[in-house]
């Protein structure tokens, strides 16, 4: 077989190049070693970037997002003195948007199967080859044993965190930058209505809780703990009082409901670099990762794309190599300023260390809730700075 661009991995990075590229008259086939029924329903992201709602409006791909997706104007950020609302659109004229990742790779591979291209799953043994020569090969075997071999102007190595392509690039000139948090999410999806127009990210003595959402009907919320907790000691009962607890003011109370999905998150931060080496491109969770607080993952997968996109259509479509030269450098500008974003509010929210540092992370709280300049670079960073 022959493509423009292999691509490894159908998560949002891998499926969103595939339709961009197609867009410009690029060809490629997806290869993905989990089943379509298990891409899109793994529960993971939830919150969309403008520039993010902004790129798939563009690529065709807003229908449902518009219909069902809802536009979140703000946060409330809550400590033990109370729970203050940060105004996105008065602090930085940007909103963001709240729509499953389930919901997006859905219509990402409606989209790729309705247009017809080709896209393999629950393939196994995927290899990459020549990725220094101009036809570098991916090779596999697909759902029905059959090999197969793909030749290609370009490889986009899509395939998150525990893919292969990482470690493909030369360990000599690639550098790594790792940030292991000493804290990990319990997350829930439950079937009720939320207790709150926009998510809650509280500070609480006994740790972090999160509130957030998926529709009118269904909510998903976070609690700190420890890294390797253990799921089973986490009853129904425990996990809603101790919701209740954290994210409790007074006056407020949190509706229950049958909690239909639950899972222990490690954070970590991790940065790899150079993202290309020769033919082969790294893009999304496969170059970078970040903890899930500022919800950047996915805004980042999208933003890393569009720069992609870019260099591959000058590189394997008019054979221009400046833009493939220059991705790296401008996708890891952003890269660095979610992965500081991330951290800053993950350090900023999650209880660990001592009283002094209690006191400090309040204050760091309280001067973001006041001030004009420091809400202002909050909802800058939150709602994601421009793609180029
Ligand atoms: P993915 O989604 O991991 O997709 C990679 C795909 O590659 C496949 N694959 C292979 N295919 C073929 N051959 C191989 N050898 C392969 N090895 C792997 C995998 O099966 C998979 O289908 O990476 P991608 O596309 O880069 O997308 C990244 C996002 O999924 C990730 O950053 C976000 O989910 C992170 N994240 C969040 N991001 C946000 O922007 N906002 C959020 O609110 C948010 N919340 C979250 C999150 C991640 C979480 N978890 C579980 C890590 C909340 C949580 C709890
Ligand atoms: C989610 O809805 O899953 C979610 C929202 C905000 C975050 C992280 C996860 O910061």
């Amino acid at each position: 077989m022959r493509t423009q661009v292999g691509i490894i991995g159908a998560g949002p990075a891998g499926l969103l190049l595939s339709h961009l590229l197609a867009l410009r008259g690029i060809d490629s086939v997806v290869v993905e070693n989990r089943s379509r029924d298990y891409v899109q329903a793994r529960i993971r992201a939830g919150v969309l970037e403008q520039g993010t709602v902004d790129t798939l409006t563009e690529a065709g791909l807003g229908q449902r997002l518009h219909r069902e997706g809802m536009r979140h104007d703000g946060i409330y950020l809550q400590t033990p003195a109370g729970r203050e609302h940060l105004d996105f659109p008065g602090l930085c004229g940007r909103s963001v948007w709240v729509y499953g990742q389930t919901e997006v790779v859905r219509d990402l591979v409606a989209a790729r199967l309705a247009a017809g291209r080709p896209t393999y799953f629950e393939v196994s043994h995927t290899a990459v080859h020549d990725t220094d020569s101009d036809r570098p090969r991916v090779t596999f075997v697909d759902a029905d044993g059959r090999p197969h071999e793909l030749e290609c102007d370009a490889v986009a190595g899509c395939d998150g965190f525990h893919g292969i392509t990482r470690d493909l690039l030369e360990t000599s000139t690639q550098q790594t930058w790792t940030r292991s948090y000493p804290y990990a999410w319990l997350g829930i999806l439950a079937t009720v209505a939320p207790s709150t127009d926009e998510l809650i990210y509280a500070w609480h003595p006994h740790g972090f809780a999160l509130h957030s959402m998926r529709s009118a009907h269904v909510s998903r919320l976070y609690l700190q703990v420890e890294p390797g907790e253990d799921l089973t000691l986490w009853s129904d009962d425990r996990i809603w009082s101790e919701l209740q607890t954290r994210l409790g003011v007074d006056g407020w109370l949190l509706e229950t409901g049958p909690i239909t999905d639950r899972s222990i998150t490690a954070m970590r931060s991790f940065v790899s670099a150079p993202m290309r080496q020769g033919r082969l491109f790294l893009a999304g969770d496969a170059a970078h990762i970040v903890p899930p607080t500022g919800a950047k993952g996915l805004n980042l997968a999208v933003s890393d794309v569009v720069v992609l996109c870019d260099a591959l259509t000058a590189l394997v479509g008019e054979g221009r190599s400046e833009l493939a030269d220059a991705y790296t450098e401008v996708a890891l500008r952003r890269v660095w300023r979610a992965t500081h974003f991330s951290w800053w509010m993950t350090s900023m929210l999650h209880r660990s260390g001592d009283d002094f540092d209690a006191q400090l992370q309040l204050s760091q709280l309280a001067y973001v809730t006041s001030s004009r300049a420091a809400s202002e670079s909050f909802a800058e960073n939150y709602t994601g700075m421009p793609i180029r």
